[in-house]
C-alpha cells in the first residue's frame, strides 16, 4: 500500500517560518518525489522545495546527504560576493534538530531546499542559446568543485556510469527474465550485443578522475526565466567522483534530441547540430582551461557512449518488470530505450561534422 505522506506534517519538521499554506508534486524528475510547498511568514508567501529521497535508488541516504552538505556549502562559498549569489547555490534548509534531513517513522529521508524563484526547467531543449547556457553552468560546476576539500565524495551510487558493468547488469536481466518480457525486447537486446564495443570508450582512456554531477539532464538546470541564462546546477544527489566526460556526454544525449524522452516517434529522434554546437561551445566557455587535450578529443563520442548506456539501463529496468525508473504506462521503458539507441546511431553519424566543429573552437 502507498500511502499519501501527510507533506504538511512533515513540512513541519524543519526549520521554515510561518504557517503551511499548501504543497503540490512539482517537477518531472524519474526518481525522487518533489512537492512545492508555500508558507506564509510577514505577510507574504515563501516557497520552498520539500523531496523525499528514493531510498531504493540511493541505498545509503546518510551518505548522499553528507555529499549534499559539503557540495552546496562548498559552491555557497565560491558564488559569496558575486551577483545573485543566493539563487546561484542550492541550499539546505535544516531540520528542527538541526541536521540536513528529516527521518521520518517509515524509514524515508526528507530534504528542504528554498525555492529558486525567477526560475524556470524545461524537459526538451527550445533552442541552440538554452543547450549554451546549460552547459555552461554545468562546466562551471565543474571547475567549482575541482578544489572541494578532502575526503573524496561518497559514491552515492556506486559504477554509476560504468557502461561495461551496465551490460553485465542487462545481461544479468536477459538471463533471469523475471517478468517474461525477453520475447519482447529481442531487437533491442540484439541491437545491444551488436554495438557492445562502445562500453569501453570513455573507461579506457585513462582520464582523470573529477568531482562530477553525473545526471546532467536540461531539467537539472533551472534557468532564468527572463533571460534564460542558467542559474543554478540542481539535483545533486549523484556529484561524486567521475569523468568530465560523463557530464558532457549526457548533455549531448539529454539537450541535442528533439524528442521527449519517451517518445512514441522515434523519427523524431536525431541529434541536432546546431543544439551540439551550443553545448560544446557552452561547455568549453567555462571547462576549456582545466580540460586535459585527451578529454577534449572524446568530447564528440561521449553522447553516444551516454546514450549507449541510458538505452541499457532503460532496457534492463524494462526485463526487471519497471523497479527503477518511475513509468507512467505500460511499455514505456521499452519505448525510452529504442528512443536512446536510435539516438546513439544519430550521433555516431554525426562524429567527424563533431570533430571538424571541434578542432575550431
Ligand atoms: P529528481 O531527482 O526526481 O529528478 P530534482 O531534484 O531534479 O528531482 O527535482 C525535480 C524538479 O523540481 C526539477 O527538475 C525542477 O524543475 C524542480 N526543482 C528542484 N529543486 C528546485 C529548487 N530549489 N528551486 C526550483 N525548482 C526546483
Ligand atoms: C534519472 O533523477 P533524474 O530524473 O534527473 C536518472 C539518470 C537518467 C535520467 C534519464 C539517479 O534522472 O541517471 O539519465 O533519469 N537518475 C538516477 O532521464 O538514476
Ligand atoms: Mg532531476
Amino acid at each position: 500500500m502507498n500511502l499519501k505522506p501527510d507533506i504538511r506534517t512533515i513540512a513541519y519538521e524543519f526549520q521554515i517560518a510561518g504557517d503551511f499554506v499548501s504543497a503540490e508534486s512539482f517537477g518531472s524528475g524519474h526518481i525522487n518525489d518533489t512537492y512545492r510547498v508555500i508558507f506564509a511568514y510577514g505577510g507574504g508567501q515563501h516557497r520552498y522545495i520539500l523531496q523525499r529521497l528514493n531510498h531504493t535508488v540511493f541505498p545509503k541516504p546518510l551518505a548522499v546527504m553528507e555529499n549534499l552538505q559539503r557540495v552546496t556549502a562548498h559552491l555557497a562559498q565560491k558564488f559569496a560576493g558575486q551577483p545573485d549569489a543566493v539563487r546561484r547555490a542550492l541550499a539546505l534548509v535544516s531540520a528542527r534538530d538541526g541536521k540536513f534531513f528529516y527521518h521520518d517513522a517509515t524509514g524515508n529521508f526528507w530534504r528542504v531546499f528554498p525555492f529558486i524563484e525567477r526560475t524556470r526547467t524545461v524537459d526538451v531543449v527550445e533552442t541552440p542559446a538554452q543547450a549554451f547556457a546549460a552547459a555552461q553552468a554545468f562546466g562551471q560546476f565543474q571547475k567549482m568543485l575541482a578544489d572541494l576539500p578532502t575526503p573524496r565524495l561518497h559514491e552515492t551510487i556506486p559504477d554509476f556510469h560504468h557502461t561495461p558493468k551496465r551490460f553485465a547488469a542487462l545481461e544479468k536481466a536477459v538471463a533471469a527474465d523475471t517478468g517474461n518480457r525477453a520475447t519482447l525486447a529481442k531487437p533491442e537486446i540484439e541491437f545491444a550485443l551488436r554495438h557492445r564495443a562502445i562500453c569501453g570508450v570513455l573507461l579506457d582512456a585513462n582520464l582523470p578522475e573529477r568531482v562530477t554531477h553525473n545526471d546532467t539532464k536540461i531539467n537539472n538546470v533551472l534557468l532564468d526565466a527572463a533571460t534564460g541564462a542558467g542559474v543554478c546546477v540542481i539535483d545533486l544527489d549523484t556529484v561524486m567522483p567521475g569523468l568530465a566526460l560523463y557530464d558532457f556526454g549526457d548533455m549531448v544525449r539529454s539537450m541535442t534530441n528533439p524528442a521527449a524522452e519517451n517518445d512514441h516517434d522515434l523519427a523524431k529522434v536525431e541529434m541536432q547540430f546546431p543544439a551540439f554546437e551550443g553545448l560544446l561551445r557552452g561547455y568549453l566557455s567555462s571547462a576549456a582551461d582545466f580540460l586535459t587535450p585527451a578529454e577534449k578529443n572524446l568530447l564528440p563520442v561521449s553522447g553516444a557512449v551516454i546514450a549507449f548506456e541510458l538505452g541499457l539501463r532503460f532496457l534492463t529496468d524494462f526485463l526487471n518488470g519497471d523497479v527503477y525508473f518511475k513509468t507512467r504506462r505500460a511499455g514505456e521503458n521499452l519505448n525510452r530505450c529504442r528512443a536512446q539507441f536510435k539516438l546513439f546511431e544519430s550521433i555516431r553519424r554525426q562524429e567527424t561534422v563533431m570533430q571538424k566543429l571541434l578542432a575550431t573552437v
